[in-house]
């Protein structure tokens, strides 16, 4: 299996967290990305395919702000990252306004994904990441491939940043894909935490159609997406599923969610599977409530590799980070 890492990825290091209602340090940290890369070993870095297949999944306004946004905070008289602090809530009008803390607003989710100096070139190299992984599914040189992107991606959305996330690597590489010439590409999630993004992002289309298990936004963040009765509208009505599990799930409560999530793959007939791959399952996770254990990883990793599809493996979260590697090798050995 061909693995990509890019060194880049490390530049971005969030300062701090807002937890619980005080700070505490970010959980998104740069060792996680190298832990990992310890325990795959060998990989290449990525190649650069530049602004284009970013600006086909997200808005070049939000691009722009993204990769100017740390700058003009500083320009502001602002130390450390640029967090938003004021959101237009639902029903508020349209406004376009170019103060830099006016535009956090309109472009984030939420309050724990800081821009720092090394954000963009890191959310940069990350899509890249993805990108280069792809190509040789797309030559047919390889038949799977993993993508170690750090940030993560999938709950960045066409138009905002949020949940750790600034970039949707897998949607990216999912639209690059349909680009040259793959009919239908299947994103199955299998990270902790619902991926609004990349659902919110072929929510109307049918040709990219989206699968995820989660933890219950009922009872975990991102709240406001991923609920059962999401299912796509439009063109995209039915290309949603969303399989909800409570905090405290085990393999054996995993297994079956797993199976229908394979089964409503299946029946999409994908030419290919973007994995947007999440070790934030696992039952040390600091910040998660499932219960996987590190030799369960590789059962899953065999069941995904059973649907027999070209697949890019696209890593999300996972935040104990001692055992990560441990994780990742695990799920990948399996595949
Ligand atoms: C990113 B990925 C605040 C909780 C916020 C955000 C989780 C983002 C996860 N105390 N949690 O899906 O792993
Ligand atoms: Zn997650």
């Amino acid at each position: 299996m061909i693995s990509v890492f890019d060194p880049r990825q490390s530049a971005h290091r969030p300062l701090r967290e807002f937890h619980n209602g005080g700070w505490s340090d970010h959980a998104e940290v740069p060792s996680r990305a190298t832990t990992i890369l310890g325990a795959v070993g060998d990989a290449v870095p990525a190649a650069d395919h530049g602004l284009d297949p970013i600006h086909a999944v997200h808005d070049p306004g939000y691009v722009t702000f993204l990769r100017t946004a740390h700058a003009r905070w500083a320009a502001a008289g602002r130390e450390g990252d640029a967090i938003g602090y004021v959101w237009p809530v639902v029903r508020r009008r349209a406004l376009t306004l170019s103060r830099i803390d006016a535009e956090l607003g309109r472009y984030s989710a939420d309050a724990v994904t800081p821009i720092g100096a090394g954000t963009w070139d890191s959310a940069y190299w990350a899509a890249q990441t993805a990108l280069t992984a792809l190509d040789p599914l797309l030559g047919g040189t390889a038949r799977t491939s993993f993508a170690l992107c750090r940030p993560p991606g999938h709950h960045a959305g066409a138009d905002y940043l949020g949940g750790y996330c600034y970039l949707n690597n897998a949607a990216i590489a999912a639209q690059a894909a349909r680009d040259q010439g793959a009919g239908r590409v299947a994103i199955l999630d299998l990270d902790y935490h619902h991926g609004n993004g990349t659902q919110d992002i072929f929510w109307t289309r049918g040709d990219v159609p989206f699968v995820s298990i989660h933890a219950d936004p009922a009872q975990d963040f991102p709240f406001f997406w991923g609920h059962a009765d999401e299912a796509g509208e439009d063109a995209g009505a039915g290309a949603t599923r969303n399989i909800v599990l409570p905090h405290g799930t085990d393999i054996a409560g995993y297994r079956p969610a797993l199976a229908q999530a394979i089964a409503a793959v299946r029946g999409f007939a994908p030419d290919l599977l973007v994995l947007s791959f999440g070790a934030d399952t696992f039952a040390g996770d600091p910040i998660c409530h499932f219960a996987l254990e590190t030799g369960d990883y590789a059962e899953l990793g065999a069941i995904v590799a059973a649907l027999g599809l070209p697949t890019l493996v696209v890593m999300e979260g996972g935040y104990a980070v001692d055992a990560l590697g441990a994780n990742v090798a695990s799920f990948l050995n399996g595949f």
